[in-house]
């Protein structure tokens, strides 16, 4: 049985159960000698089973999918061994995209239930199947990489060499409940690697990767895991979780899918992703939000007045720092899981902050986490029957927060997940916020003994979430946070793909950082900026990437250099930018730094070293408007001590040629001859250059950037310039005092904004730096 598109080629031999995928195309990966196996139990006896003997269900057909276009697809039936169980395999290959997909549908055609534990839908390299391999043109662990995504938001993602082992938290049951899925192998062995949902496993000499995962995670959590002993193996599977499925019932698998993609594409995981979006018929996700969120400064004791005089400042600062969103977090509710009562630090409860802060011309926000329980709450005490157990009949540890071990609701339990949707309804429409954030939602997919043993557990987060949205109803922004990525796909606008942020660099707990120095999950601001760069990809395309929030004031452990690299990331990236400091107490020169991020841009961000390097150091936005084409170039020092660097256009996949070459924070300006490098010199540990690049246009007037915004030229609404001046507008509808940079012909003789003469100086030769005055916008002409 065979099937191509122009990507790939598939073979099926039956009667074996063997698959095979080879690349069209010289040198991009393929396996050969895939197989298909099962683990379910049957009176609580355990079988697995390698799929063989299968018989073709009909032909192979062309159908037209309204989600991915032409497919070529065929279908294929087996038993297992006791006759309990029907399994119908469907293999599909894509005519547009380089996708191969596939799906299990397993029958109880039995008369008793059978728990499904696992199913294998790709096993490769094992022992048992000979010439079952992987096609990489490199066979050495030095060259090969695995990208892993963790489980939920706050999980770790990145990539890794091969050779190393995974990085792995000591927190045990304080931790791994939140971000480990239970069915994902936990591991720190050399050369083994897991990854929920999709992973990506790559060759680094022949800069060629695969993509291995699933399309969606409505039915099973998948579960990638690679290993290279001797060989390369892998495995991928559908987590079943022993979920009961009655006779004459059946159960699909999400679409797995496998991709081989050229790693040094400017998008390299555009298809992949493009694909779980039509999956999941994702649009648009409307603004990125930018605003001020209550928790990095006040944390859980933040008390009703501090959230007052954050919204008054607010108000008063907004000329010069335009934030829409003003968010309460965390310290408000009586108890985590009593969300309809308030701490007596809230003795009015928050919905007048929501009308005040919407009178104010801001979108309140709100922060709630419906279905993870306190121990102590009175929601526990009154309803003990709605918590989730575990098999030891213990109510089960969704790990440790609010200084205690907490609990979760057992979803399945109708009245429960009635009281986790009224809530939500209750924060949406009664108390009036139009955004909330809903966190710790994980807690709906530990490990237990469900009430209903009839789902899996991505079944039951996928429900509650639906259920989530539903009491939300559509016109409510829902960010989420601490929630399975897979599960959250087209039901929150925006979502947080990494660890919390902190007012340090590596994480610390109770003033001590020497133990919890090298924890991957927890919160610190480099922890946070890794997930920002590894998971950039899923901005815009799965919902709008939520970075965690930017830290500006001056007294804590970030130090500048610290700030100016999570303010970087933070921005180029693109996604929400909420600050959380303690507004009033700003200094001006740190608002500026802040407000200089606003707008967000919305351009397709290159990581040049995405897999190559563990946190990615060198990142490209590509920007164009009236003043012609430049390039955003980033560089990061995430060594502990300074380093000597030297970058070179070619380092960012751009023709060596003579540059101007604006440096955003240090304020400096250098012109770069052909051959030359863009930058020689010293980074400060932890620090990061943003350059904006344009090739240098002898003789032209010529935009070269300014200190207003990031950007260093999307400021500039209209511009037109020739060999009498420039004539050009400013917009940035905020307030502000800055300083724009030209490089011009000759000496200007006037320069004006509006009907004002402005001060400039001489730069440097042919450039000249005028200091202009932004009261929303600014019109400016220079006069040669
Ligand atoms: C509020 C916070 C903020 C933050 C969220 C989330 O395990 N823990 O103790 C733990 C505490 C806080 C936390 C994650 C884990 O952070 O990401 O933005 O909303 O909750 O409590």
């Amino acid at each position: 049985m065979k099937m191509h598109n122009a990507h790939v080629e598939f073979e099926f031999d039956m009667s074996a159960g063997l698959f095979h995928l080879h690349p069209v195309r010289e040198n991009f990966p393929g396996f050969d000698g895939a197989s298909l196996a099962l683990c379910y139990l049957v009176n609580g006896i355990q079988k697995t089973e390698r799929l063989n003997e299968f018989n073709q269900r009909g032909t192979t057909q062309r159908i037209h999918s309204p989600l991915h276009g032409e497919i070529c697809q065929i279908s294929c039936a087996c038993q297992s061994m006791d006759s309990t169980l029907e399994m119908i395999i469907t293999f599909a290959l894509t005519d547009q995209h380089p996708l191969f997909l596939w799906n299990m549908q397993i029958h109880n055609v039995s008369s008793q239930a059978v728990h499904i534990r696992k199913i294998e839908i790709l096993r490769l390299g094992s022992h048992e199947d000979k010439g079952s391999q992987f096609i990489f043109s490199s066979r050495k662990a030095a060259d090969l990489l695995f990208f892993t995504n963790g489980w939920q938001s706050w999980s770790y993602a990145g990539a890794y060499n091969f050779s190393q082992g995974q990085r792995r938290s000591i927190l045990g049951p304080f931790q791994l409940p939140q971000v480990v899925n239970p069915g994902t192998p936990y591991t720190s062995s050399r050369g083994r690697h897991t990854s929920d949902f999709f992973g990506v496993l790559a060759d680094k000499a022949e800069r060629k990767g695969l993509v291995l995962g699933f399309l969606s995670q409505k039915q099973h959590f998948g579960t990638l895991e690679a290993n290279f002993g001797e060989t390369l193996s892998a495995r991928l599977w559908a987590n079943g979780d022993d979920a009961r499925l009655d006779p004459g019932l059946s159960i699909t698998t999400d679409w797995a899918v496998a991709m081989p993609f050229s790693i040094d594409l400017p998008n390299p995981m555009q298809e992949y992703v493009q694909a779980v979006a039509r999956e999941h018929q994702l649009a648009d996700f409307g603004k990125s939000p930018v605003g001020w969120c209550s928790w990095y400064q006040f944390y859980s004791k933040v008390i009703a007045p501090e959230i007052e005089r954050n919204l008054a400042a607010l108000t008063e600062m907004r000329k010069e720092l335009p934030l829409e969103l003003f968010q309460i977090d965390d310290g408000y509710q009586a108890q985590v899981g009593d969300w309809l009562e308030f701490r007596d630090t809230f003795p009015d409860g928050v919905a007048s902050f929501a009308s005040r802060a919407k009178n104010a011309g801001f979108t309140p926000g709100l922060w709630l986490a419906p279905f993870i329980v306190h121990p102590r709450s009175r929601l526990r005490h009154d309803h003990p029957d709605w918590i989730l157990h575990s098999r030891h009949s213990w109510p089960v540890n969704t790990g440790f927060a609010w200084n205690t071990f907490n609990t979760a609701l057992d979803l399945t339990i109708p009245d429960a997940l009635d009281y986790a949707a009224h809530v939500v309804d209750v924060a949406a429409h009664q108390w009036g916020f139009p955004y909330l954030k809903l966190d710790f939602l994980f807690a709906a997919a530990v490990k237990g003994r469900y009430q209903d043993d009839s789902f899996t557990r991505a079944q039951v987060m996928r429900h509650g979430l639906e259920r989530l949205r539903q009491a939300a109803g559509k016109e409510t922004f829902l960010l989420g946070c601490g929630v399975p990525l897979g599960s959250a796909l087209g039901l929150f606008q925006a979502l947080r793909i990494g660890p919390d942020v902190l007012e340090s660099w590596r994480p610390k707990w109770f003033g001590t950082g020497a133990i919890f120095r090298r924890e991957p999950h927890m919160p610190s601001a480099m922890n946070s900026i890794q997930n920002i760069l590894a998971r950039s990809f899923m901005h815009r395309r799965w919902w709008i990437n939520d970075p965690d929030c930017l830290l500006v004031r001056p007294h804590m452990d970030l130090n500048l250099d610290e700030v100016q690299s999570l303010a970087t990331a933070i921005a180029i990236t693109g996604g929400t930018l909420l600050l959380s400091d303690d507004l009033p107490a700003l200094p001006k020169e740190r608002i500026q730094l802040a407000a200089s991020l606003i707008p967000p841009i919305d351009q397709p961000l290159q990581v040049i070293d995405w897999l190559d390097a563990q946190t990615p150091t060198r990142l490209r936005v590509d920007l164009e408007n009236q003043t012609g084409k430049w390039h955003l170039l980033v560089r990061f020092n995430w060594l502990d001590c300074e380093d000597e660097i030297t970058l070179t256009a070619r380092d960012f996949n751009l023709p060596d040629g003579n540059y101007h070459v604006r440096s955003f924070w240090e304020k400096i300006t250098r012109d770069v001859m052909r051959s030359t490098p863009l930058y020689q010199g010293k980074l400060a540990a932890h620090g990061v250059l943003l350059l904006a690049v344009r090739a240098v246009q002898e003789n032209q007037v010529q935009y070269i950037g300014s200190d207003l915004h990031f950007s260093q030229g999307l400021e500039i609404a209209r511009w037109k310039a020739d060999g009498n001046g420039v004539v050009g507008q400013i917009v940035l509808e905020r307030t502000s005092q800055g300083e724009i940079e030209l490089s011009l012909t000759q000496e200007p003789k006037s320069a004006k904004v509006g009907d004002e003469d402005v001060i400039w100086r001489k730069s440097a030769a042919n450039r000249y730096t005028f200091s202009i005055q932004v009261d929303d916008r600014a019109d400016f002409e220079i006069s040669l």
